[in-house]
């Protein structure tokens, strides 16, 4: 292990880009884990077009301008952040790490910024909650069975959480072919081509033969039971029938801070503020359920003019660098969350990988201010952002 702990630092050593985490990433998994992380819903257009629209908006720079007194700590629902930015729920994090969601609730801790367990979580969720010193919040899927649902919320309100962020995209799961080629099944299923793939990877397999595959923790699993793909796990789990009723309902019984994420129609807004909720995660999953969903990014605007400040908007999909946050800041945002970044990290060197990715992220953003000429995050406006063609 002291070996393979050393190569993980020599290659955390040689990546200065989210980018270059994820090339780390492709080398250390075998194929079919590092495409559940890196991959899309069918044509992967929807993802492609998150990053083009980061890409087509472009800074300007008000220089020179005294910066000396810059900070990119921010104020969130109350809760004081080191920078505007929260891990995003992500299932099966196990896949890449043992207990990955244990590291990401550390590394998020360490550096500051909350961390959302997903309800596809591996490990337990006390576990996870001490992991990250009672910062995490808490992601749902509305089960098909609501007693179930409000066990969870019941959990986790006796733990302590105070933020539920409940996702509304996912009625079913995105096609997700690199899983459905892969074979990516749950729990995981060996064909000699798998073997070999993971045989590629010994440090990948070194790690994860302890502890065998990854099973949920949050949602029931039938024993014997094995699904195509992770989508397909989660398919059994999630009521395709929830609407805003639910979440008026779901409002009644959480009394602590509460968001919607998944949303891309700016007129949703009001129905949001209607059902008492107090932010909103604008998402289109990471182009992995919509495929030729709009870019979050180019809606954005449209949802701060809807919002009107009366109540946060938070935004993720393509986030990749710290610009990238300053750019969705600029156009409205109060926060990015990050799914695929952080997870490239943990891939790479499970809880100092994703303090890395966080780091990069961190110093990016300090220097994007710096040189567009910003002391305070939320002091940017659209003004420092033109779009090209
Ligand atoms: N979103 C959820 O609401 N619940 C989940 O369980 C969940 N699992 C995910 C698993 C993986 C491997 C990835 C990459 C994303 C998952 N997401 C889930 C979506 C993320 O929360 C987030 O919306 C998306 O990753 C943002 O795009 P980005 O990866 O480009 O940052």
């Amino acid at each position: 292990m002291a070996l393979l702990d050393a190569l993980c630092r020599r290659r955390l050593r040689a990546a200065h880009s989210i980018d270059d985490l994820r090339d780390a990433a492709r080398r250390t998994l075998p194929r079919m884990v590092f495409d559940y992380v890196d991959g899309g819903a069918q044509s992967e257009s929807t993802m492609r077009q998150n990053r083009a629209a980061f890409e087509r908006h472009r800074l300007l720079s008000a220089a020179p301008v005294d910066v000396s007194r810059r900070s990119t700590a921010t104020t969130l629902f109350g809760q004081s952040l080191a920078m505007p930015l929260i891990i995003g729920p992500t299932g099966y994090a196990s896949a890449f790490w043992p207990k990955g969601d244990l590291a990401l609730a550390r590394a998020a801790a360490a550096a500051g910024v909350p961390f959302v367990v997903s309800n596809g979580a591996n490990s337990r969720l006390k576990d996870i909650a001490e992991a990250s010193g009672g910062q995490a919040w808490l992601q749902l899927y509305i089960a098909h069975d609501k007693q179930a649902t409000l066990g969870l919320i019941g959990e986790a309100r006796a733990l302590g959480f105070e933020t539920l962020e409940v996702t509304v995209d996912t009625a079913l799961p995105g096609r997700r072919i690199r899983d459905i080629r892969n074979g990516f099944t749950v729990p995981y299923s060996w064909t000699p081509a798998k073997v070999a793939d993971v045989l590629r990877h010994p440090g990948w397999m070194l790690r994860a033969l302890p502890h065998g595959a990854p099973r949920p923790g949050l949602m029931p699993m039938e024993q014997g039971r094995s699904w195509a793909t992770v989508s397909e796990f989660v398919r059994s789990q999630i009521n395709p029938a929830i609407g805003w009723d639910d979440l008026k309902w779901l409002r009644d019984q959480w009394p602590g801070t509460l968001i919607v994420k998944g949303l891309l129609d700016p007129g949703q807004v009001e129905p949001a503020i209607g059902a008492g909720y107090d932010g909103i995660v604008i998402s289109n999953h990471g182009g992995r359920q919509l495929d030729g969903a709009v870019s979050t990014l180019d809606v954005l605007p449209d949802f701060a003019a809807a919002a009107k400040r009366r109540i946060p908007l938070l935004i993720d999909s393509g986030v990749r660098t710290g610009t990238d946050i300053l750019k969705a800041i600029a156009l409205g945002a109060n926060a990015v969350q990050v799914g695929r970044a952080t997870l490239y990290g943990l891939s790479t060197a499970g809880e100092a990988g994703v303090g890395h990715a966080l780091g990069i992220f961190r110093t990016e953003l300090d220097m994007a201010m710096a040189l567009v000429g910003l002391n305070r995050v939320a002091d940017a406006t659209p003004a420092i952002v033109r779009t090209i063609a």
